[in-house]
């Protein structure tokens, strides 16, 4: 319709309610084991989603800083990446909350190799639907608020553990006895205790990950509807806006 057109062309994110008040933000949360295949998955949905502002943060941005002695620890494989302590919770939840609010926001960058925040920081501008996606992104009630729809990817272990060696060997340059020492030290006990059991949060479970075409469409079709929704409501204000509240 006209209206929508106005919306867009006006050049700011169309999420604007008529009184020029943001209309919250789509926060999907995507939470499943490491190398469960999450980003694919978020990949996947964003093609899918009829949406033009879709923004994915990944959780690895909000990684602690390491002092000297944990930074030892972890070039020999030593310290736990997995567990929801190595996260620093303050200020991803309130990034998201910005985002969700429509606020632009500074993402921190993480250096996996010195494991240091970088001088730099990424932009990342409001959207209309947020893909939040993290090993332990489900470990937080504060960020578990903020999220409008939560789905957890289930894959084998054995499967995730396959594409781990190869995710860490070819595109992390590590060797596969450090790997599987992380593995077998932090990433496999850190599931059971944190990442599987945070499962029970999920409003949808997705087997095979981005593999699952009915999955997509489902989530899709329920973003879309939601999305609609607020659509709508903005269409009927602006359209009664454009009438000088005479009745249409
Ligand atoms: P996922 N990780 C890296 O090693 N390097 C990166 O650049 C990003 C992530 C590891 C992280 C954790 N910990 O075990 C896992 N470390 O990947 C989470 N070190 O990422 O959900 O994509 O598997
Ligand atoms: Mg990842």
């Amino acid at each position: 319709t006209s209206s929508n057109r106005t919306i867009y062309t006006a050049g700011r994110p169309p999420w604007y309610n008529a009184a020029g008040q943001f209309e919250q933000a789509f926060v999907i949360g995507l939470c499943g084991g490491s190398a469960s295949g999450k980003t694919s998955l978020a990949r996947k949905i964003i093609e899918s989603l009829n949406v033009p502002w879709v923004t994915m943060l990944s959780m690895d941005a909000f990684y602690k800083v390491l002092s000297e002695e944990k930074h030892l620890l972890a070039n020999q494989n030593e310290y736990n990446f997995d567990c929801p302590d190595a996260i620093d919770y303050d200020v991803a939840v309130s990034t998201l909350r910005k985002l969700k609010e429509g606020k632009q926001v500074e993402i921190p960058v993480y250096d996996f190799t010195t494991h240091t925040r970088l001088e730099e920081t990424k932009t990342v501008y409001g959207a209309n639907v947020i893909i939040f996606e993290g090993i332990v992104s489900f470990c937080n009630k504060e960020l578990l608020e903020l999220m409008d729809m939560k789905i957890f990817v289930d894959a084998d272990s054995d499967i995730r553990l396959a594409r781990r060696l190869r995710r860490d060997i070819y595109e992390r340059g590590r060797d596969l006895e450090g790997i599987l020492k992380q593995y077998h030290k932090s990433v496999k006990p850190s599931y059971e205790e944190y990442i599987a059991p945070s499962r029970k949060f999920a409003d949808i479970v997705v087997p095979r990950g981005s593999e699952n075409d009915v999955a997509i469409d489902l989530i899709v079709h329920h973003v879309n509807k939601q999305l609609a929704k607020v659509w709508r409501e903005i269409c009927w204000a602006e359209l009664k806006c454009a009438h000088r509240g005479q009745p249409l």
